[in-house]
Order: C-alpha cells, then sequence, then structure tokens
C-alpha cells in the first residue's frame, strides 16, 4: 500500500516486534499503536478490539468508520459503571482527534467486533480498516493476544 502526500511518496511502515510486544503502523502523520484483539471462545457473536490512534499532524482527523471482514460490524463503546453494574454505550462516529492528541482505546473505551464470523483464535491476525472523514484509509492487522485488554502500557 502506498500513500500519496505531496510529492513523497511513502511505503506504508510496519514495525513488528514480535506479536507479544506489540506492533505500530505508520502512515503520514497517523501513528496506530498495538492494534490487537482478544481470543473468543468458540461460537462467541462479539469480540473486544484495542488500539491507540495517535495524531502527530497539526489539523484534527476525524475517524468516520472502522470495518474489518470477520464482523458484520464495527462499533466504539464506552463502559460505565452504575454502582456494580458494567454498561457498554455506542459511541457515534465520526471521532476527532486534535493535533497531538491520541485516541486511546483501550478497557474504558474500546472496539467492539459485532456479529463475528469465526472465532479470534490467540496468536493469529485479522486485517482491520480505518477510514477517516478526509477519505483517507488505513489497513492492518490486529493481533489475537490472551491479554488484550491488559495490554495498555507502553
Ligand atoms: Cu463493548
Amino acid at each position: 500500500m502506498r500513500s500519496y502526500l505531496g510529492v513523497a511518496i511513502l511505503p506504508l511502515s510496519v514495525a513488528i516486534s514480535g506479536p507479544a510486544l506489540g506492533h505500530e503502523v505508520k502512515e503520514g502523520t497517523i501513528k496506530i499503536e498495538h492494534p490487537r484483539a482478544a481470543p473468543t471462545p468458540a461460537g462467541a457473536k462479539t469480540g473486544a478490539a484495542y488500539m491507540e490512534i495517535v495524531n502527530n499532524g497539526k489539523a484534527p482527523v476525524e475517524i468516520k468508520s472502522l470495518s474489518t471482514p470477520i464482523a458484520e460490524a464495527v462499533e466504539v463503546h464506552t463502559v460505565t459503571m452504575t454502582g456494580e453494574i458494567m454498561r457498554m454505550r455506542p459511541v457515534e462516529l465520526p471521532i476527532s482527534i486534535a493535533p497531538g492528541e491520541s485516541l486511546k482505546l483501550s478497557k474504558d473505551r474500546h472496539i467492539m467486533l459485532i456479529g463475528l464470523k469465526k472465532p479470534l483464535v490467540e496468536e493469529d491476525m485479522v486485517p482491520f480498516k480505518v477510514e477517516f472523514a478526509n477519505g483517507k484509509t488505513m489497513e492492518f492487522d490486529l493481533y489475537i493476544e490472551g491479554d488484550a485488554e491488559d495490554h495498555d502500557a507502553h
């Protein structure tokens, strides 16, 4: 995949330091850190995915949609606690990321894969796509990791 930014042609760079250590995908001024998902039991209809999307540019970026061929739909959810009861609510897209800011999709605000077409198996990789409001897209793999949810700190 190639992206045209001004006159420079930048290849999509993917740094892989082993599935357990996380990876990142960079295109222009957008960096996606450690895209990953948790394994699911056979027959599960939903799965959760996590990543951090960093905007190193000088303008805000808007995430218009998320998708993967292995699920019917992809949503962003926030988790709120009311006493002991945990509720997940969908967040409406687009989500804007200010210059120099990042969107952290981890436990409290995660990506939900809805209508899974196959179970997510540890150490597998599944394709994922982020579409921005300016028409650009980034495609990369989610790593399926046993400790995906607790893997926040880098
Ligand atoms: Cu959720």
